[in-house]
Order: C-alpha cells, then structure tokens, then sequence
C-alpha cells in the first residue's frame, strides 16, 4: 500500500485542502514552492502511465480540479501542474499525483 492511500484512509495525517468522491489534494511535505499541493485520484494507479482508457473520465475530473484548487489557493497569476510518471525521472511515490506549484517565478523544467 502506498503512502498516499495511507492518507485517503486517514491512517496518516495530511494537511487535506481539497477532497471530493474522486480525489483529494493535499500539502506536499518538501514543498518546491510557497504552494505546493498533490492531487491523487482515491483509486490506486501507480502511474500516469499505466493509466488507461477507463480512467478517462477521472484525469479530465483531476486536471479541471487542478486548476480550480490552484485558484482556490490564490494562484490568478499562474501554476504549474506536473506529474513524474517512472523512478527515472523522479517519481518516488509509486500512486499517480499531480503536484500544482505556484507562489513563485518558477523555471521550465
Ligand atoms: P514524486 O517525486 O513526483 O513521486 O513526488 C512525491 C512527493 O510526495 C514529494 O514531493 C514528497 C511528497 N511526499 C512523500 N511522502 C509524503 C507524505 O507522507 N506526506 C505528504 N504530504 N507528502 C509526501
């Protein structure tokens, strides 16, 4: 099981800023910026890329909610919204999220 579902099931605590029957967003613990939150879908996928056709529906839900809690979180000026999907490019928690960053001038990549 991994760290994050621990959090859905409120096994470990989390800063929790938004949830919803889908997901839930919550306070990255290294934060990269003044805001840095995670989205994670409530049902496992380890990966972006072993999503597949059937979740659809769901990464349309994540991304339109990304922005909205981006808002929510005063970012009017702009947010980044990444995903690592592969411990090669960084990924370390192996349950897909969206980090959304913001709060500051941020560099690409
Ligand atoms: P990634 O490297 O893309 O897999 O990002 C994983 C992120 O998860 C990383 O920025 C740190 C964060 N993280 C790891 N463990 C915890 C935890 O227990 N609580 C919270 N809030 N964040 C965590």
């Amino acid at each position: 099981m991994s760290i994050f579902k621990k959090i859905i099931d409120r096994e470990l605590p989390a800063e929790i800023v938004y949830e919803d029957e889908f997901c839930l967003a919550f306070k990255d613990i290294q934060p990269k910026a003044p805001v840095h939150l995670l989205l994670i879908p409530k049902i496992e996928i380890r990966s972006l890329a072993e999503a597949n056709e059937n979740h659809k529906e769901l990464l349309g839900h994540l991304l339109l909610k990304a922005s909205e809690i981006a808002h929510q979180q005063g970012l009017d000026s702009g947010f980044q919204v990444i995903t690592n999907s592969g411990e090669s490019v960084g990924q370390t928690v192996f349950h897909l999220h969206f980090h959304i960053l913001g709060g500051k001038k941020l560099s690409w990549p």
